[in-house]
Formats: C-alpha cells, sequence, structure tokens
C-alpha cells in the first residue's frame, strides 16, 4: 500500500517534470540557470590559474620595502630583539584546532618557493624569489569549520591612527598553491622592512593584499564585523577587497 502510494507520488512527480520541461519558460530558465553555472565555473577555474612565476635572472637588485617599514609597537621590538624566538603565529576564529606555530615549526612544514611579481597600486614592481608555508597546510592542521568563508590576517603594524593593519582573503585564494605564508625573500629570512617573521604572497593579488608582520590568522564567517567592516585596511579606506591583476 505504502509502496504504491509512493510510486503514485513519483510517478506523479515526474508526469509534473514532464510537462515544467516541455513548457518553453521553464526551459529558458533551466538554460540561463546553465549558463549563469557555466560562468561561474569559468570565473572559478581562472581565479585557479597560476600567476606567472620567473627565473632567477629575472629577480629585482632590492625588493623595495613600501608601507610600514618596521612597526613601532613595544611587543615588536621585543620579538625583534630576540630574533622572533619569543614570535607565534596564532591560528583561531572559526577551526576546530585552534594552534600556536613558531618559525621554527613553520619551519618545519613542507614549504615552496616562487618567483613572482609584485604589483603595488602606486605604481611600481618588483619581482621577489618567496619561500614558505603553503596557508592551505596550515589550515588544514587548524581543521576550518564549515561556517568558515574568509581568512584574516591580523599584522603587528600601525600604518596609521589606531587601526592595526588586517587583510583577508576567501577560500579559493586561501587554498591556491601560490598562497603561501613566506619566511625568506631571496633565500634569506625575510628582512624587516619586508614583513619580518612572516607575510602572506597571495600573487593573484596587488600589493596591498600581501600582509606583512603577521601575528594572528582567523577564519571567520563575514568581514563586517572587523574594524571598518570591508576587509581590509585599504579597503576600509576605500581600496577593492578583491584586487585581482
Ligand atoms: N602589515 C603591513 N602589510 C603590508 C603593508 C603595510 O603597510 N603593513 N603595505 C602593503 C603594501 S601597499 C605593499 S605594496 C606591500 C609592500 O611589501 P614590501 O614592503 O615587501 O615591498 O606590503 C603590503 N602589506
Ligand atoms: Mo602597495
Amino acid at each position: 500500500m505504502l509502496l504504491r502510494g509512493s510510486m503514485a507520488a513519483s510517478g506523479l512527480l515526474l508526469a509534473g517534470c514532464d510537462r515544467l520541461n516541455s513548457a518553453p519558460t521553464f526551459k529558458r530558465v533551466l538554460n540561463s540557470a546553465e549558463r549563469l553555472t557555466q560562468d561561474s565555473q569559468r570565473l572559478v577555474l581562472s581565479r585557479q590559474a597560476l600567476a606567472p612565476e620567473f627565473n632567477e635572472k629575472d629577480l629585482s637588485p632590492v625588493f623595495r620595502s613600501n608601507g610600514t617599514s618596521m612597526p613601532d609597537t613595544e611587543p615588536y621590538r621585543q620579538m625583534l630583539a630576540d630574533n622572533f624566538a619569543s614570535w607565534n603565529l596564532s591560528v583561531e576564529g572559526l577551526v576546530a584546532n585552534a594552534l600556536t606555530l613558531s618559525v621554527a615549526a613553520l619551519r618545519a612544514m613542507p614549504a615552496r618557493t616562487q618567483i613572482t611579481r609584485h604589483d603595488c597600486v602606486e605604481g611600481w614592481s618588483a619581482i621577489g624569489k618567496w619561500t614558505g608555508v603553503p596557508l592551505g597546510s596550515v589550515l588544514n592542521l587548524a581543521q576550518l569549520q564549515p561556517q568558515a568563508r574568509y581568512v584574516v590576517l591580523h599584522c603587528a603594524d600601525q600604518l596609521e591612527g589606531p587601526d592595526p593593519y588586517y587583510e583577508s582573503i576567501d577560500l579559493i585564494d586561501a587554498y591556491h598553491p601560490q598562497t603561501i605564508l613566506a619566511y625568506e625573500l631571496n633565500g634569506k629570512a625575510l628582512a624587516v622592512a619586508n614583513g619580518a617573521p612572516l607575510r602572506l604572497r597571495v600573487e593573484r593579488q596587488l600589493g596591498y593584499k600581501q600582509a606583512k608582520y603577521i601575528m594572528r590568522i582567523e577564519a571567520v564567517a563575514d568581514l563586517q564585523s572587523l574594524h571598518g567592516g570591508k576587509g581590509g585596511f585599504w579597503e576600509d579606506r576605500g581600496y577593492e577587497w578583491y584586487a585581482g591583476i
């Protein structure tokens, strides 16, 4: 009885489906939905494309510094004084396994080295060789919770005013193979001017997304509640959040 009932119901559903399928408006809606999926898939695929990588001979003789070149805070000065032995990266927020990692712990993880071009909106570029840990590996250790949609990088410096520098990226960029937490530039420990002890490289985006002096990584569901609500120090001052290049 039950079985017959449900068969009848699914028969009805199918018949309903057939009728809908042959209705011209429904087909139009379906087609446009398909195109939408296609377009968004293309967008996601292009977001996964790699940034160009270069050779040693292309390296800029000097990788200039921009924005903060020396965080002007007492805690940072103390960490610098012991060569970042007391520095720890915290990974927290919407993660199942909040953790802290020392420079030594990060250096012990599988690393990636890439020679890429950095483009600053102010109109200069430089090519550098970066070595660091894929951000995705660190996120996997921390185990993102399903509600997590963005990764926020909290920095040690206050560029102007009381707000600390911060940046955020979505999970497509966080898991992009060239997105690394870099601790070396051109084969040497990162200089203070370039973000010691740890800075982000998110190679498909402009310079201001490349957060230096990272102290804390936070997984969040939305960006509204942070500082100016636009997801980054320069974004809060009118720059694009997605600074694709
Ligand atoms: N914490 C922090 N990160 C930062 C900045 C900053 O002032 N503070 N400046 C940004 C800008 S605008 C650029 S172009 C790059 C510069 O990196 P560099 O100093 O290694 O050249 O860092 C970005 N990340
Ligand atoms: Mo920049």
